[in-house]
């Protein structure tokens, strides 16, 4: 009995090691597909960028909840990188997703779940559909061996944090997934310097890209929050995702990217509709509603400011989608 548990221990964990390592056809039997075009392109140490499904399930309003996730794709490719947007269909998990699976997802027509990595495999078992947040979407970008995945804001520590213990699982999720994150900071719903300390103490490497070493706050360029590293172009983060690979490190990495400059003002006026938003949300409870806040905050963000905070959204998920798409290319060179 016991060298059955032994050796059915191992093979899991053979499994595992052999996908991260580029087996993938291992994944059959599973509950995991990968769209032909990613398996082809992971096949030939061809770069892949991972796109998130929260933010069209739970984050844009329908239609741009279709656009925007066509538009991110297209962004990744003009890079010569190939997009793979990950989310839950019917319990099936897609590396990859055709237009049809988007389309369900975006319309909401049956009801997605927000999906962090505690919520995968009840999805799975109960053949729901579901968006998957960062945290849901490195599993899967580290299961299939991607490198990078680009996104807008990851969770962090919520403002009221050190009472509330919310703390987004996003950021335990980066010590188990070896995939550099692209986003453009954290949004000011969080506590940001709270944010930041529990990055260090998890050993998390965080970068920001492109200007000073001030961390950027999503709507905003600046958050009055500096981080140790700064990088100004993709080849560099290649070698720092490349150096942790050759290391055996299985932590991930935050690449900080700030909104474009042109939105910087509009950023100061969506920013008095964040505080309100914080608020409002302390005072009618949602804030202590576990996952439903987050969505909670940005679905009334976007209301308070009628609209004006989506162009914002949309820009700097644009910007991430092109600096992923470069690093991913520069990744491979030194792989290939
Ligand atoms: N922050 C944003 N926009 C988002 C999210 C966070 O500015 O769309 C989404 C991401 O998918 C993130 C998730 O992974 O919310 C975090 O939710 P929570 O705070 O419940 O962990
Ligand atoms: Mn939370």
């Amino acid at each position: 009995l016991q060298g059955t548990r032994v050796r059915s221990l191992h093979r899991g964990f053979s499994t595992l090691s052999d996908l991260h390592s580029g087996n993938r056809t291992l994944l059959k039997g599973t509950p995991v597909d990968i769209h032909p075009e990613v398996e082809e392109a992971l096949a030939h140490n061809k770069p892949v960028v991972a796109l998130e499904t929260a933010l069209v399930t739970h984050g844009f309003p329908y239609p741009s909840s279709l656009k925007l996730p066509l538009d991110l794709e297209q962004i990744v490719r003009s890079t010569g990188s190939i997009p793979a947007t990950i989310g839950i269909i019917g319990g099936r998990v897609k590396i990859g997703m055709t237009r049809e699976e988007l389309d369900r997802l975006a319309s909401r027509v049956n009801k997605p779940a927000k999906i962090s990595r505690r919520d995968i495999a009840a999805a799975i078992a109960l053949k729901a559909d579901g968006g998957t947040t960062c945290s849901g979407t490195l599993v899967f970008t580290a299961l299939a061996g991607i490198k990078v995945f680009a996104t807008g804001g990851l969770g962090g520590v919520h403002r009221g944090g050190e009472k509330s213990l919310d703390i987004s699982a996003d950021l335990p999720e980066l010590t188990r997934c070896p995939v550099g994150l692209v986003s453009s900071g954290v949004k000011s719903i969080l506590d940001i310097p709270r944010t930041l300390e529990y990055l260090e103490t998890l050993g998390v490497p965080v970068i920001t890209y492109n200007q000073s070493k001030e961390f950027p706050a999503f709507f905003s360029r600046h958050s009055g929050q500096n981080v140790p590293w700064n990088m100004d172009n993709p080849s560099v983060v290649a070698e720092m995702l490349f150096a942790q690979h050759q290391l055996g490190m299985q932590n991930g990495a935050l690449i900080a990217v700030p909104i474009p400059e042109e939105y910087e003002e509009i950023g100061k006026e969506i920013q008095e509709y964040v505080n309100q938003a914080v608020l409002e949300s302390e005072r009618n409870g949602i804030s202590q509603s576990g996952k439903d806040a987050t969505p909670w905050l940005l679905s009334r963000i976007a209301e308070l400011s009628a609209g004006k905070s989506l162009p914002s959204n949309i820009a700097l998920l644009e910007n991430t989608a092109l600096v992923g798409g470069q690093i991913a290319v520069k990744y491979q060179e030194l792989v290939n």
